[in-house]
């Protein structure tokens, strides 16, 4: 059996690795990280991830690190968890989600949360706030769109994205943003309530001390 184990840190983008491993049903250890207390750059967790970031998996003397890819190797090692789509043009639009989530959502959030990695001007740093604030909103309304058949991100079939769009939702309805999901985006919302029903979306949410989507 694959010893495991995840790095984390309480509602940051290593929830979607933290829910995908829960949902294989497979044993894994959590390592708790307070970014805002600077574990991520001790040099015990930068001996795991030189870049300072969570999540960080690791297996067995071998280290993982990236959202996208840490989902699709719990995916892939896990068939029977049924979260990777076989069919081709089910897995290329799990790959197109994963690729927009990390790529456009989760800048335009570091836009908004840390101008300091987009310029050494600081007096730009508010324009850089606002402006990953209006990105972060028009991707949510593109997200609503895309969700607006209801079900999950592929539409009838959980998947491996899905772990990851609630991340982003749960950032929406954070402090730095405050936006109304329910009010201004109810097919997400439903999607993330659909997830708060989950069992391992429950597990996982009490175990980093989260608040459901209610
Ligand atoms: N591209 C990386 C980004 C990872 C990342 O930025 N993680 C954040 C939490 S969501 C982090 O560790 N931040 C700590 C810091 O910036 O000091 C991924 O997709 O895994």
């Amino acid at each position: 059996m694959t010893a495991r184990t995840l790095y984390y840190a309480p509602g940051a983008c290593s929830l979607a690795a933290h829910i995908a491993l829960e949902e294989t049903g497979a044993p894994f250890e959590t390592v708790r990280l307070d970014l805002a207390r600077g574990d991520q750059r001790a040099p015990e967790y930068l001996s795991v991830n030189e870049r300072g970031r969570v999540p960080a998996l690791y297996e067995d003397g071998w280290v993982l690190t990236e959202v996208s890819a840490i989902l699709r190797h719990v995916a892939r090692a896990h068939p029977a968890a049924g979260l990777m789509p076989d069919e081709p043009r089910a897995a290329a639009l799990a790959d197109e989600w994963l690729g927009w989530l990390a790529t456009a959502h989760h800048v335009a959030y570091a836009q908004r949360r840390r101008p300091e990695r987009f310029s050494t001007d600081e007096e730009g740093f508010d324009a850089i706030r606002a402006r990953g604030a209006d990105t972060f909103g028009d991707l949510c309304t593109m997200t609503e769109v895309r969700l607006s058949n209801g079900g999950w991100a592929l539409g009838a079939r959980y998947s491996l994205v899905d772990p990851y769009l609630l991340v982003f939702w749960m950032w929406g309805r954070g402090p730095a943003l405050g936006f109304d999901m329910p009010g201004l985006f109810p097919a997400w919302t439903a999607h993330a309530r659909a997830m708060a029903r989950r069992p391992a979306v429950q597990a996982v949410f009490a175990r980093e001390g989260l608040t459901l989507p209610a």
